[in-house]
């Protein structure tokens, strides 16, 4: 079986400055001297790069001051997620696969909501699967470290008190709709809300005891199901840090490196992803270059690499 060939469109958001330590904004050059965009182009795909996004100005947030005063950056974020939409949004609307290089994860403040509201306006229905140790559902009263990347997926939740970094009402994710894979690092007042919210979250040990493949087949049928355009938020500290080093907020006991492959062969099978975030790639803690290489080996299964082809319905779950 031969794979769909795509118009993939590969857009660097070099940004920084919502994580807690410096050099995600050399991500997206790290990412394509690992050969990101000739993989994919490789697997028969026709693969457009637009380069970095540049600086964006400084917005204006109408926050709570009071919450305002735990968002750390936020008028350099707002102004790079205001931007990051209206591409991401253009982008969606192109018909083409939208692949971001971030940056750290509060780009997908700016690339999610940019979809969402292209999916909004084709009447689509948009399903997320954040994949990472964290689930990144803190808000500015429950974030330990004020650090933006720890709240993306509270704003595409459609948090109120998030919602003004945005310059235009927040299309927000359906939160049945909103898939947290393989965390293993949450907050406790992170933790109330996912469970309040009724968010569905696969920790590390249910992936130990029931497996990736058994996981995933359930989401896929729900998803396929519903025909929704699934985005995938890739975070690199998804893997354990043997295997991905190059990150900021290593946590111990991730995902091993087949795991994750396994995680994108399976969505690659299903042909359900319209979306991708690469995220938070530190090419500056980065083991001559394992981060780097590993996160385009996994994108490269994502769009259709095997081993050996196989035969329709052969997966672990049928
Ligand atoms: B990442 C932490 N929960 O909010 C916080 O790497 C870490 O994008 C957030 O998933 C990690 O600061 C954000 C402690
Ligand atoms: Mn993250
Ligand atoms: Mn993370
Ligand atoms: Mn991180």
């Amino acid at each position: 079986a031969g794979i769909e060939h795509r118009d993939i469109e590969i857009l660097g958001v070099p940004l920084e400055l919502g994580a807690a330590s410096r050099g995600t904004l050399m991500g997206p050059d790290a990412l394509r001297t690992a050969g990101i965009a000739r993989a994919l182009a490789g697997l028969g795909h026709h693969v457009t790069d637009h380069g970095n996004l540049h600086d964006a100005p400084l917005a204006d947030v109408a926050m709570d001051p009071e919450a305002a005063a735990m968002c750390r950056f936020l008028p350099e974020i707002a102004g790079w997620v205001r931007t990051i939409h209206a591409r991401s949004c253009e982008m969606a609307a192109r018909g083409g696969v939208p692949v971001f290089l971030g940056g750290d994860h509060s780009i997908s403040m700016g690339t999610v909501s940019g979809v969402a509201r292209h999916c909004a306006a084709a009447g689509r229905e948009l399903a997320v699967l954040w994949v990472d140790a964290h689930p990144d559902y803190n808000v500015p009263s429950t974030s330990p470290s004020g650090n933006m990347h720890g709240m993306a997926l509270a704003f595409l939740a459609g948090e109120p008190v998030l919602a003004s970094i945005l310059d235009r009402p927040v299309q927000a994710v359906a939160r049945e709709n909103l898939h947290v894979f393989g965390a293993r690092s949450i907050d406790p007042g992170e933790r109330a809300r996912l469970r309040a919210h009724g968010i569905d979250v696969v920790d590390m040990r249910q992936i130990d005891e029931r497996g990736v493949a058994a996981l995933m087949a359930e989401r896929i049928a729900r998803w396929q199901q519903k025909a929704v355009w699934l985005h995938v938020s890739f975070d690199v500290d998804f893997l354990d840090p043997e295997a991905a080093p190059g990150t900021g907020t290593v946590v111990p006991g991730g995902a091993t490196y087949r795991e994750a492959h396994l995680v994108m062969e399976m969505l690659s099978d299903a042909g359900l992803v319209c979306s991708l975030d690469l995220v938070e790639l530190n090419p500056f803690l980065d083991t001559r270059g394992r981060t780097a290489l590993a996160a385009t080996e996994l994108v490269a299964s994502l769009f259709g690499r095997r081993v050996l082809d196989r035969q329709p319905g052969a997966t672990a779950a049928a």
